[in-house]
């Protein structure tokens, strides 16, 4: 399947539900990518949003198509996100950071009204935790400490490094693990235990946070919804 194909798919389903007047947040990741241009197509022909990226490439691509964009802090309220993810099961939750700017979008999702996740046909998986590792994004001073209570959990920790060889640093200056489970834990339990170690600062699972699933399909209809 032409993965491609169905990422803009997605993409351009999620855009069609963008009206004038909005407020957007805009994930990162390549699928968005295709919604950010398509939304600049739109913005082109007449279409008024203020758009909140979450991530300095996201922020970029959108000014370089014209889309309007707002600080956080000027919006209360964004009406919808649209994001990707790397992983999403049947209840919608999903694993998210592959790209490393799970921090932002986490905190522009938990500020809009709805979010759309787009994804193609390689996103769905029966259960999370399985196969994609789970990012979790780690104050540098804290790196030992967490690493061990990370171990501690039963997790193998891998510190995310660039292509170089040196540690991968987000747009807020942290770094990020990469977690893998031989029995992975229940994700509600697992995003609890997390949320309780000094020094880790977010997690990618998105547990409740998905109002609507776009999945870009090859053949037949475009995409699927759930
Ligand atoms: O890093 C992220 O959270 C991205 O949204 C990621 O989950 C999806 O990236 P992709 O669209 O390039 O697969």
């Amino acid at each position: 399947p032409d993965f491609e194909k169905e990422k803009e798919r997605a993409a351009l389903h999620a855009v069609g539900m963008v009206s004038d007047g909005m407020w957007v947040g805009l994930g990162s990741g390549s699928t968005i990518a295709y919604a950010v241009r398509a939304l600049g197509e739109r913005v082109a022909c007449g279409l008024d949003i203020q758009a909140v990226p979450t991530s300095r490439k996201t922020r970029e691509l959108a000014a370089s198509v014209g889309i309007p964009l707002r600080d956080l802090p000027d919006a209360t309220h964004l009406d919808l996100t649209i994001d990707g993810a790397d992983e999403c099961d049947p209840r919608l939750d999903l694993i998210k950071g592959g790209g490393g700017a799970l921090l932002h979008e986490k905190i522009v999702a938990s500020a809009s009204r709805r979010l759309v996740i787009i994804v193609d046909s390689r996103k769905p998986v029966p259960r999370l935790l399985h196969a994609f590792p789970l990012p979790v994004e780690v104050i540098p001073l804290a790196i030992g400490v967490v690493s061990f209570r990370l171990r501690a959990l039963g997790a193998g920790v891998t510190l995310r490094r660039l292509p170089d060889g040196t540690p991968f640093v987000t747009d807020e200056g942290n770094r990020i693990l990469d977690l893998t489970f031989v029995e992975p834990p229940e994700p509600t339990e697992l995003a609890r235990s997390l949320e309780a170690i000094p020094g880790l600062v977010e997690h990618g699972l998105f547990l409740g946070m998905t109002s609507t699933l776009v999945i870009g399909r090859n053949s037949g209809a475009d995409v699927e919804i759930r």
